[in-house]
């Protein structure tokens, strides 16, 4: 399934190397994340109403790096910007430590695509870290979202020196956030944190404020996962292309293989159509398709053999009768995967 293209440097180096030659400071801050939470796992939330997805979120949000919604199937949607369900989603995001992907799928000329992102009820920008984008109205879509991107980072930065509220960020600068305090803590872990580090030297690092910085990320659309989709070769490598030449805004794809060509391609590649087989049946079982057009993959062949970063997994938790432990089960097979590749 995965096209047999030439060995690149990122499918052998961790999360973590991968985090210091980050040209994105959120693509940085998800690499540590994902390395600090041993969890390469974006959860799906396709429920029908805001509050089975808080909920969700909240019961799963351990186990996950990337929450990905779509906030127009959702029932009861509060749009409010201080106290609605994009900010309710960004405390819990905060406190679980995630970011939050709203899979839009902008599809349309630039300047539509900029106010479909920054205005109308949802305000999306306001409260998702990461979208994404359709490349069939061409490149000028990727332009208009990074300059809504970079108008809303320098508003938001006024603001927060001016001390005014803005919903979803925090009173403090990013640079100060994203700084690690040192602690001596000998050989023990931090209770009750999620971000921690293994102990180097009689010290533990703890990223106490580990909250993300004040910026907005894009993945590009450059593959898909459904039967007969009209993404060939040519137009991935279109998308390729698109995300070199905006590297401060694209932070990588939504493909089904790692895209990274050249020496100094470092995108993130996060991937929908994953599922396990029933737990015990894992090493025979097959995966099927949900019958309308979705083909699904395990883990270990999007990760381990198709070089993939992040697996992103719907129904495949959701449905489960435990949701949680489901969660745990395709982060743990998730980050097998990921572990085996690196090493070999
Ligand atoms: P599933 O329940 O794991 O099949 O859900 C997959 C999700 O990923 C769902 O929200 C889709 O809209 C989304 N998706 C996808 O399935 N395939 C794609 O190629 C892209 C998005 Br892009």
């Amino acid at each position: 399934m995965c096209a047999d293209r030439p060995k690149h440097p990122t499918l052998k180096a961790t999360f973590a190397e991968r985090a210091k030659g980050a040209s994105h400071p959120l693509s940085n801050y998800l690499l540590r994340l994902m390395e600090l939470k041993q969890s390469n796992l974006c959860l799906s939330a396709d429920v029908t109403s805001a509050r089975e997805l808080l909920h969700l979120a909240d019961k799963v949000g351990p186990s996950i790096v990337v929450l990905k919604t779509h906030y127009d199937i959702l029932a009861g949607w509060d749009y409010h910007p201080q106290t609605g369900t994009g900010a309710k989603l960004g405390s819990l995001a905060r406190k679980h430590g995630f970011l939050i992907f709203e899979d839009r799928k902008f599809g349309d000329i630039g300047h539509t695509v900029q106010m479909q992102y920054t205005g109308g009820t949802a305000r999306i920008i306001d409260w998702a870290h990461i979208v994404n984008v359709n490349m069939v109205p061409g490149k000028a879509a990727v332009q208009g979202l990074a300059e809504a991107a970079a108008k809303w980072r320098s508003r938001v930065n006024y603001e927060v020196k001016t001390s005014v509220s803005v919903g979803t960020p925090f009173p403090m600068s990013s640079t100060r956030r994203m700084e690690p305090r040192t602690t001596r803590a000998t050989g023990i872990s931090v209770q009750g944190r999620w971000l921690r580090q293994v102990p180097t030297n009689g010290t533990t690092t703890v990223e106490k404020e580990a909250l993300p910085p004040y910026e907005r990320g894009l993945l590009i659309l450059a593959q898909m996962s459904s039967t007969g989709n009209f993404m060939n070769e040519e137009y991935t490598q279109a998308c390729v292309e698109a995300a070199r030449e905006h590297k401060d805004f694209v932070m990588g794809f939504v493909s089904q293989e790692n895209l990274n060509s050249s020496p100094t391609d470092s995108f993130l590649h996060m991937t929908p159509g994953c599922q396990l087989p029933p737990e015990g049946e894992e090493e025979n079982g097959a995966v099927m398709g949900d019958g309308l057009g979705q083909n699904y993959n395990t883990p270990a062949k999007l990760v381990g053999l198709c070089g993939t970063d992040i697996i992103i997994v719907g129904r495949g938790i959701i449905k489960a009768g435990d949701p949680q432990a489901e969660a745990k089960r395709y982060r743990d097979r998730a980050w097998t995967a990921y572990q085996k590749r690196t090493s070999q």
